[in-house]
């Protein structure tokens, strides 16, 4: 497929925009070639700015659970707007999607609404270090809390990792709050506050990562990171920006019946509008701005445009009780459909799946950790990347990301999605 149109539109972007992009990964820098523009989207499919018709498997990241343009979050956004778009005013609404978000998220008390995953992330390790008086955090290499400085930290060397800056501009000063751990490791947490008695304010983890690829926990790890957060007095953060209100009504919390203190949320819940939100039981909460000392505050925080669209998805959601296993079963046949075009090539690979996130990885070792993770043959990805967007089916435009499915997906969709896999095959 040519994307004249679209390189065009890149290169104007590029003119007057870093990157042609407002944010990177859509630059296919890691897979090579040309972004693709794209003009609108309905249900399953986008329709890019040179005519073409894809399936989507990126869903804006994860916030078009239920498919593009959903009708009732539009409506409710075109009602909302006429009534004025902001106010930083307290509304009405703000209080109503408080109230259902609360219902559907077991073990949390209060909800903070803010604008991002980041925003939401990065204030609630603020609310972290107020409450335990504590400086430093564990995070772990390949998990993904957005943009923060405390966040954009690898690991250092040495089996107990110290945090080194990952991007310029952040300081010496703040990787060094950030200690770092491999994904699903214990020991090292276990080691860890062993370094740092008395120092950690918390754990911070996706409970499904997936920023690096889709990374299931092992049996055992988030219910270990409970134990040591308790023994320690830290506090466990799971960042749900992605798992939640997709992995479950009540996200992974629910799913995987695992209690953390403060949970994060994004995408799905601002139903393709900008928000975030951070959530808590009272006792934590309530050392929360203008209640407690801890600060935090924002323009368009509970903007009402955005709790408006939040609020129809979230209604959406809590009303449809089949939409989890609906959506499980269709990444389900998904896995199934690539097994079976797989078996029949010597191409070493694994698949990683929960729930409505999966991803291929073409390696031999399982993908447990962003080291396994790193494995994979990068080559062969863009490949496949490129080969299955020919075919008109549009992969997250990197081998570390998950895919995120939608329940306007049809299942003629994914039997379609695996032909393009059996056609894209024998070219990589
Ligand atoms: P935002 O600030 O992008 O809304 O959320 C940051 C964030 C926090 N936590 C998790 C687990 C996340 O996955 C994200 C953002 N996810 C990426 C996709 N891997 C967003 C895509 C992008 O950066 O453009």
């Amino acid at each position: 497929m040519k994307y004249k149109r679209s390189s065009a539109l890149f290169k104007a972007a590029q003119k007057v925009i870093p990157g042609g992009v407002n944010s990177p990964v859509r630059a296919f820098k890691s897979v090579g070639g040309t972004p693709v523009f794209v003009e609108r989207a309905k249900g399953a499919y986008l329709y890019d700015s040179d005519g073409n018709k894809l399936i989507d498997y990126i869903a804006s990241w994860g916030p078009m659970i239920l498919g593009h343009a959903y009708s009732p979050v539009i409506e409710a956004i075109k009602k909302r707007s006429e009534l004025g778009t902001s106010f930083g005013i307290p509304t009405a609404l703000e209080t109503e999607i408080a109230t259902l978000a609360l219902d559907m998220v077991p073990n949390m008390d209060k909800i903070r609404f803010v604008n991002s995953g980041t925003e939401a992330c990065m204030s609630a390790v603020r609310l972290a270090r107020g409450v335990t008086h504590r400086e430093k955090i564990i995070k772990f290499a390949g998990c993904y809390h957005g943009h923060s400085d405390a966040f954009l930290i690898q690991a250092g060397s040495g089996a107990v990792t110290f945090g080194s800056p990952s991007s310029p501009g952040v300081t010496k000063g703040t990787a060094k709050d950030t200690l770092l751990a491999p994904y699903n490791d214990l020991e090292v947490v276990t080691q860890l506050f062993k370094e740092y008695p008395d120092e950690i304010a918390s754990i911070i983890v996706e409970p499904v990562a997936g920023n690096m690829g889709c990374i299931p926990p092992k049996k055992g790890f988030l219910e270990g990171l409970r134990k040591l957060c308790d023994q320690h007095k830290a506090l466990l953060i799971f960042d749900e920006v992605m798992t939640g209100f997709r992995l479950a009504k009540g996200g992974a919390q629910e799913l995987l019946n695992i209690k953390a203190d403060i949970v994060t949320f994004g995408k799905v819940i601002g139903g393709g509008l900008p928000v975030g939100a951070f959530a808590a039981k009272n006792e934590i909460m309530h050392h929360l701005a203008p209640d407690g000392p801890v600060y935090q505050a924002g323009t368009l925080s509970g903007n009402p445009l955005a709790m408006a669209a939040g609020l129809a998805m979230l209604e959406a959601l809590n009303d449809d009780s089949e939409m989890y296993s609906r959506l499980a079963n269709k990444t389900k046949r998904l896995h199934h459909g690539f097994e079976e075009v797989l078996n029949t090539k010597s191409i070493p690979y694994q698949i990683n799946r929960l729930g409505s996130m999966i991803s291929l990885h073409f390696t031999e070792a399982p993908v447990i950790d962003f080291e396994t993770a790193e494995k994979g043959n990068n080559i062969r990805f863009n490949k496949y990347f490129h080969g299955m967007l020919n075919e008109g089916i549009y992969l997250p435009p990197s081998a570390f990301e998950s895919y995120f499915l939608n329940d306007a997906l049809s299942i003629e969709d994914i039997d379609k999605t695996i032909n393009a896999f059996q056609k894209t095959i024998e070219t990589i």
